[in-house]
This record gives C-alpha cells, structure tokens and sequence, in this order.
C-alpha cells in the first residue's frame, strides 16, 4: 500500500520509522511518504494561511499549496481548475464530471485502484473498525492534514476531480489538526494489510473485530497480589475456555458498550 500524508508537521510523523508500520516500511508492505506543505510555498515566509473570507476567528488554509501538493502526489492535473465542479461529498470521482471528462487513470478498472484522499474533520463519518478494513483494501491513501480552523473547501472539491475523497473524524470531540487522527487511522488500517502482524488469527479475537468488545486476558502468575487467574482458564477445557470468554464479551459489550449490541 502507498501511503502520502501532507502536513505542516512533518516530524510529528517521525515515530512511523518506528513501530510495526516501520518493520513494513522496510519490507516494502507499505510505501509512506510524509509530505510537509510548507515546500509548496513560494513566498519568504512560506505562508499556507490566511483570514477567512466573511470573517469570523482563526485562519483558514490556503488552497494553492494543497493544489500543488495533490498535484505532486496525484500527479499533475490535466485540466485548468476553474471548470471545477462542485462535490458531492459522497461521490466517488467517476460521478462527478472531471472537468473536461478525461477519465482519471484507473477509474475504469478496480475501485481500490483511485487515490483515496482522506480529509481528517470534525465534520467526517466516524472514523470505525469497518471503515479500517475498507480502507485496508485500497493501494493508494493520502492523509490530507489540515490545521487552524480548517482547509479552504475549494481543496476537497479539486481533490475530488483527481480521486476518491472522504471526510473523516476519529470521534466526537475537537483536536487541533487532523496529524493525530491520520496516525491513528494510519495504524488501524496499517496492522490490517496481510503480512502486517505475525499471527492474523489475533486480529479475529478483538474488540470491534465482531462487534463485541474483547474478553480479560491474564498472564503467569497464576496469583498476584491475592488476585487469582479465573479457573476456567486454568482448566485447559477449551470449550469451556470460550464460552467464559464469548459470555465476558457479550456482559462488557452490555456494561459498557451497549449501542454495539444488535
Ligand atoms: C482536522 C483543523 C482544528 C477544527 C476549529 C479546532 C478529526 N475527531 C476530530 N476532532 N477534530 C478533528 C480535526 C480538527 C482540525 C482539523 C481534524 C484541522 N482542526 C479545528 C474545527 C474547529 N479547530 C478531528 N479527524
């Protein structure tokens, strides 16, 4: 899988060297480029922010450094930008008319097989396991960061005219830009791609895997501190063993998670 991410904060994603994600950075599993917006600036002072248009607090990011990064990482575009239609942030780039109808390379062929420009927003579909694994089976992400109140929405509406865009939010609270979403959204998808992690049996037993939350795991001592390991667990009757553990999954799922329950 290739993996592009545009940020003004291109050390944040240094711990990517590291970690799982840099054991398959090594093995060619997933190919990451960490993109700072800043080199698409032509100005003194590299500037990629500016007053919002009717006002209002904060700065806005301007579109001419994210037009120019796209067109580095999508390759460059074909058409002149003012035919640029408006998006229908639901669609897939096939549906809305590229401004001068050329095909986007790959279109034709396999879905997966677009870019997949993903903008992290407080505005997007929440970001979910389901929504990993689908992420999961694309060859192309590019983790669009923005920061201050935002990017100027004239950048998803051309990105959507270069490739698949989706608007997504890592939950219901505010961060200050979307780097910490995109890493987090970066590891869900990445320990998904086959060859990732060591035994994928693991990857079945989680939370969120089949919708229930995962049960208690114990390790040796068998005693710590006066607390005991659950018997069953000691007794090596397997069918025994996970049906404690199915019934723990479905009594935390209720406690604590219960819009999961069907
Ligand atoms: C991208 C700028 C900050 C957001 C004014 C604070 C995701 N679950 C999530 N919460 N917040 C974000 C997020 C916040 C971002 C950006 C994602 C770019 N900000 C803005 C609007 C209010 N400031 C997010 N994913």
């Amino acid at each position: 899988m290739r993996i592009d991410i545009v940020t003004i904060f291109p050390e944040f994603f240094s711990v990517l060297d590291v970690s799982l994600l840099g054991k398959a950075r090594q093995s060619g599993l997933i190919d990451l480029e960490v993109h700072n917006l800043r080199d698409f600036t032509h100005d003194r002072h590299r500037t990629v922010d500016d007053t919002p248009y009717g006002g209002g607090a904060g700065m806005v990011m301007k579109p001419e450094p994210w037009g120019e990064a796209l067109d580095s990482i999508l390759g460059a575009s074909t058409s002149s930008a003012t035919e640029a239609p408006l998006l229908d942030e639901t669609a897939s780039p096939d549906e809305t008319a590229s401004p001068d109808e050329t095909p986007l390379p790959e279109l034709v062929e396999g879905a997966d097989a677009t870019p997949t420009v993903i903008f992290p927003s407080p505005a997007g579909e929440v970001f979910t396991q389901k929504l990993a694994r689908e992420f999961a089976e694309h060859s192309h992400l590019v983790f669009a960061c923005g920061r201050y109140e935002g990017i100027d929405q004239r950048v998803v509406d051309y990105a959507a005219t270069r490739a698949s865009v989706r608007l997504v939010s890592l939950g219901d609270y505010v961060l200050n830009g979307g780097e910490v979403a995109s890493m987090a959204m970066i590891e869900a998808i990445g320990r998904l791609i086959p060859g990732m992690v060591g035994n994928p049996e693991s990857l079945v037993e989680e939370s969120h895997e089949d919708g229930l939350l995962e049960y208690p795991s114990y390790t040796k001592p068998a005693e710590w501190r006066g607390y005991e390991v659950p018997p069953v667990l000691l007794s090596g009757n397997h069918a025994a063993i996970a049906a404690w553990r199915r019934e723990q999954q479905v009594e935390r799922t209720r406690r604590i998670r219960p819009d999961l329950l069907p």
